[in-house]
């Protein structure tokens, strides 16, 4: 089964610890502070393999964390950075936080990155914080926590020719003629249920890929056959072939089919009308497929008027080979003259520019307070508590340095005005301590 759609999970590693040292000298009391930094943590980052078609490789692997950075060591010496951790995707690779629905990116190009977790910074050593009030700190950081995330990957096939119709009109038997594809044919509807792709070349040295896509029924655009799935396919290419049986074999009429299939491409997404069409009559070689071609080209000229404006007809038979040469020329020309289009994932990415923000400074506030069933005070926050899992509980300075980052930040004043007095407990994650302010 071809995977199109998967969530993964993403952890980047964490920074390495800064360290408290002091330097030891001989007949030298005390050296001074000599802890280092703690080495930048990995990010995890998408990259394009060419080389890749599925997403199929994520199903039995869905975890992904990088490295912490090693700690900072005495001697003033750095932890080492970890290296950071490359995940292969397909190119054609939309990315999306699972969690938020944000658009991340859209992975189109040969060996293009996205960052999809940045690494913790490396805590700084005790090296750092001396001063001439203060020439012995036994201040460190700790590494900051490397980013989490949930993602959910989207494969679109890339082709630039879409086969579209409804089932059985023979949009596979095309691709199969056309191209060196062997596509799954067969009588009955949905034989098809996720996109093939082949390669055409014309003898004029132009190529282009062409997908048959899994047949559309009414209702696809809220889900009915294979609805949306389907849909979503179609965006990325640049020409449309919209296949129409003309045999009459299944009693219907071409005409409404041809209304119905372009409802529904509307429906999705109505920009999708806009993309070069040309309408195929399929099976030529059935005994009252002229007649039936002559009936529909008569409803076109009625609704559209005079040729001009009028989509382009063309009539094919796989069977026979009748028109498959004018109809790769006809869509190879339409191609050379077709710009790139945007899809839905673009359009959104332009419209609410999510660049990819490592600290929402502005929209997340820097902490909240609750209170625990027990009169407890809880502090909480992404802020806060990044710069808590940073601070170096073993040394009492570390913690002082806290407690004024805190009061920086507000958090005495509002605890005040809630109505917390001196000596009430407060807590932060698991570590409980005495307000005093
Ligand atoms: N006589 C005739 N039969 C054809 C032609 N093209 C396809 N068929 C037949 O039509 C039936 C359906 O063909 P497919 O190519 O599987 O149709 P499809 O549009 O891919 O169908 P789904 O995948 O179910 O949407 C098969 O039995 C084919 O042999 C043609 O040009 N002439
Ligand atoms: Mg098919």
């Amino acid at each position: 089964m071809f995977v199109d759609q998967i969530k993964i999970q993403v952890k980047a590693g964490k920074g390495g610890d800064g360290m408290v040292a002091f330097r030891r000298e001989k007949y030298v009391p005390n050296g001074g502070p000599a802890g280092g930094d703690g080495g930048h943590g990995g990010s995890i980052i998408l990259k394009v393999n060419k080389g890749l078609r599925t997403l199929m490789d994520f199903r039995y692997h869905r975890i992904f964390k990088a490295k912490a950075g090693q700690n900072g060591m005495i001697k003033g010496k750095y932890g080492r950075a970890a290296e950071n951790l490359y995940i292969d995707v397909p190119e054609g690779t939309t990315v999306t936080d699972a969690d938020t629905g944000e658009v991340l990116g859209d992975l189109t190009e040969a060996n293009q990155e996205l960052i999809v977790a940045h690494g913790g910074r490396g805590g700084r050593g005790n090296i750092h914080f001396a001063s001439p009030k203060n020439p012995a700190p036994e201040i460190a950081e700790n590494g900051e926590p490397g980013e989490e995330r949930n993602l959910n990957l989207e494969l679109k096939v890339l082709a630039d020719v879409g086969l579209v119709g409804f089932p059985s009109v023979g949009k596979s038997t095309l691709l199969s003629t056309v191209t060196s594809a062997k596509p799954k044919i067969a009588e009955y509807h949905f034989t098809t249920l996720v996109p093939n792709l082949g390669m055409v070349q014309l003898d004029d040295g132009r190529d282009f890929v062409m997908a048959d896509l899994p047949g559309l029924i009414e209702g696809a655009s809220q889900g009915i056959g294979l609805g949306i799935q389907f849909l979503r396919h179609v965006e990325r290419t640049r020409v449309i072939l919209h296949l129409i049986d003309m045999s009459g074999v299944e009693e219907r009429d071409p005409y409404e089919d041809f209304l119905k299939i372009n409802d529904e491409l509307k429906k999705y997404d109505p920009d999708l009308l806009k993309r070069p069409q040309i309408i195929v009559g399929s099976k030529m070689d059935m005994p009252d497929a002229a007649e039936n071609l002559a009936k529909f080209k008569a409803r076109i000229e009625q609704d559209y008027g005079p040729l001009a404006q009028a989509p382009q007809v063309m009539a094919i038979s796989s069977i026979t080979h009748e028109g498959l040469q004018d109809l790769m020329q006809a869509t190879a020309d339409l191609l050379d003259k077709t710009p790139h289009f945007e899809t839905k994932a673009e359009k959104e990415m332009a419209a609410n520019r999510s660049e990819y923000r490592f600290d929402d400074d502005e929209n997340t506030p820097a902490f909240t307070i609750s209170r625990d069933p027990d009169a407890t005070w809880v502090l909480s926050g992404d802020k806060l508590e990044k710069l808590f899992k940073m601070t170096n509980l073993d040394h009492d300075e570390s913690l002082l340095r806290f407690t004024r980052q805190l009061r920086g930040m507000g958090v005495d004043d509002a605890l005040r005005e809630r109505g917390a007095k001196d000596g009430d407990l407060v807590r932060i994650d698991d570590f409980v301590f005495e307000f005093y302010a």
